[in-house]
């Protein structure tokens, strides 16, 4: 059974429309949620808290303390569907910029891959209304990754990615350092090393609908501290 990790942080905005989307798209899926928020100010717990009646077992919550990124959020949720024994793990962003269409393609890649991530850059993707200068940071983001890591990806930044747990429960287990988006390239870099079957498949990508971004120039450093640190560790 697949189970979706969506962390947030302030997206009240968008949360209850993304919730209720995934769940009629997915109809003939037994789909289940994990949202992940840092005690969102905004409400964004709560308002999942009051859809909970609504998606009986299927929707589920977990509230951590203060704001801790993106990387913890995630292997918080992670951790909830292993031990809960879901055998595919999609990981999403809360803000619409990933396509809750694109579900069931990722199911469909995961049949015969490890690990599937959604790319903005192949042939069939699309960017839609995404400013120049995220553009060309992603660009120069993904360069730098690749040429620091070698990995064979089109986009190893993308945060749309689903897992077959058999490879998500020995990747948790090995000693993640980023705390914020750097965790993509980062946890790609492990399946890599495991030999993974990795497969990407072209999504569409939008800006966020709502909401405010939380890259910052913080989180942009520890991704080139990161990269250079795996630079470092490669054999
Ligand atoms: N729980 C938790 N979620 C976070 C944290 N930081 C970001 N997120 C969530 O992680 C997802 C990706 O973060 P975004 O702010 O969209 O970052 P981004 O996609 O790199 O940038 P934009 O799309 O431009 O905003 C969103 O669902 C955020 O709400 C955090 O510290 N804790
Ligand atoms: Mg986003």
């Amino acid at each position: 059974m697949p189970i979706i990790v969506i962390p947030t942080y302030n997206e009240n905005a968008t949360i209850k429309r993304l919730i209720q989307e995934i769940f009629q798209l997915c109809t003939d899926q037994e789909i289940q949620i994990v949202v992940v928020d840092d005690n969102s100010p905004d409400g964004t717990a709560k308002t999942v808290a009051t859809l909970q009646p609504l998606f009986q077992d299927q929707l589920h919550l977990i509230i951590r303390p203060e704001k801790g990124g993106l990387a913890g959020a995630y292997l918080e949720g992670f951790r909830f569907a292993l031990k809960r024994g879901f055998k595919q793990i999609i990981q999403m962003d809360a803000d619409f910029s990933h396509r809750p269409e694109h579900i069931p393609q990722f199911l469909h890649a995961l049949q015969s891959a490890d690990l599937v991530i959604g790319s903005r850059y192949l042939t069939g993707s699309q960017i839609q209304k995404w400013p120049w200068y995220r553009q060309i940071l992603s660009r120069m983001g993904i360069r730098f990754s690749k040429f620091f890591t070698r990995l064979q990806l089109s986009d190893p930044t993308s945060g749309f990615k689903a897992w077959k747990s058999d490879l998500l429960s020995k990747i948790i287990h090995e000693p993640i350092r980023s705390k914020g988006f750097s965790f993509q390239m980062e946890t790609n870099t492990l399946a890599q090393k495991r030999i993974a079957s990795i497969t990407e498949i072209p999504i569409i990508f939008n800006d966020r609908s709502n909401g405010k971004s939380k890259m910052s120039l913080s989180i942009i450093i520890e991704s080139i501290i990161i990269a250079l640190k795996m630079r470092a560790n490669r054999s």
